[in-house]
């Protein structure tokens, strides 16, 4: 007979680590054994739709460099934020969520509990050494019944995990090359961020980091 101990889901114990709120999961290096052809898909992706740094409603260039594949992407200028069919860079639809991206995104959700995830979005974020991204909620998505898929590539980043204000002391939980987080249930309105990004060298992605988050927008 199996000790209840070790009879418990993976998802429960990983929910154990520290910092981490009870809704987001992290699954250490999930996405590492499969890093070569996410980051060939990304860079597909990205030469269709180019990097660009967007601007907040309130006016101010966002530090980190940002793209979208999937039939939605997320979007930031003077009018608000949004999902749009179109990238506003190209005038052309996003290109597609490449199968590789697909894949993990399911896999992860399916992991953490969530059987049904279909994302039809992932917002790509790409971090350069002394940007950041500011505590924020992830609310511009319909259902806040389904998670967010979140994958870290590339250089380490340090993600700051608050409650459902802003003013709730951040946790801070380090993440490196093939984690992901998945996010939902109580924790989805959760306030979040990124610290600043340290200088640093990684093997696969040179002085950067990036974030695939997948979202199921519409
Ligand atoms: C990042 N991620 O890790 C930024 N949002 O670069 C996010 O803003 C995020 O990782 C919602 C859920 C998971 C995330
Ligand atoms: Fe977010």
């Amino acid at each position: 007979m199996t000790l209840d101990l070790f009879d418990k889901p993976a998802v429960w114990q990983q929910s154990l680590t520290p910092g981490l709120a009870p809704g987001a999961v992290v699954l250490r290096g999930l996405a590492a054994g499969n890093d070569d052809a996410l980051l060939a898909a990304l860079h597909s992706v990205a030469a269709k739709a180019p990097f660009r740094h967007m601007t907040t409603p309130g006016g101010f260039r966002m530090s980190v460099a940002m793209t979208n594949c999937g039939s939605l992407g997320w979007v930031t200028d003077k009018s608000g934020y949004r999902y749009s069919a179109i990238d506003p860079e190209t005038g052309a639809q996003w290109p597609p969520m490449p199968e590789v991206f697909l894949q993990l995104a399911q896999a992860a959700a399916v992991q953490s509990g969530y059987k049904n995830f279909v994302p039809d979005s992932c917002l790509i974020n790409r971090y350069e050494p002394g940007t950041k991204l500011s505590l924020h909620q992830d609310k511009n998505e319909r259902d806040f019944q389904q998670p967010i898929v979140s994958v870290s590539l590339g250089l380490p980043a340090v993600f700051q995990f608050a409650g459902q204000s802003r003013a709730d002391k951040p946790e801070r939980v380090p993440l490196t090359h093939g984690d992901v987080v998945v996010w939902g249930g109580v924790a989805r309105l959760n306030y979040h961020g990124v610290l600043t990004l340290k200088p640093g060298q990684h093997f696969k992605t040179g002085s950067c980091r990036f974030n695939l988050t997948f979202r199921k927008a519409a």
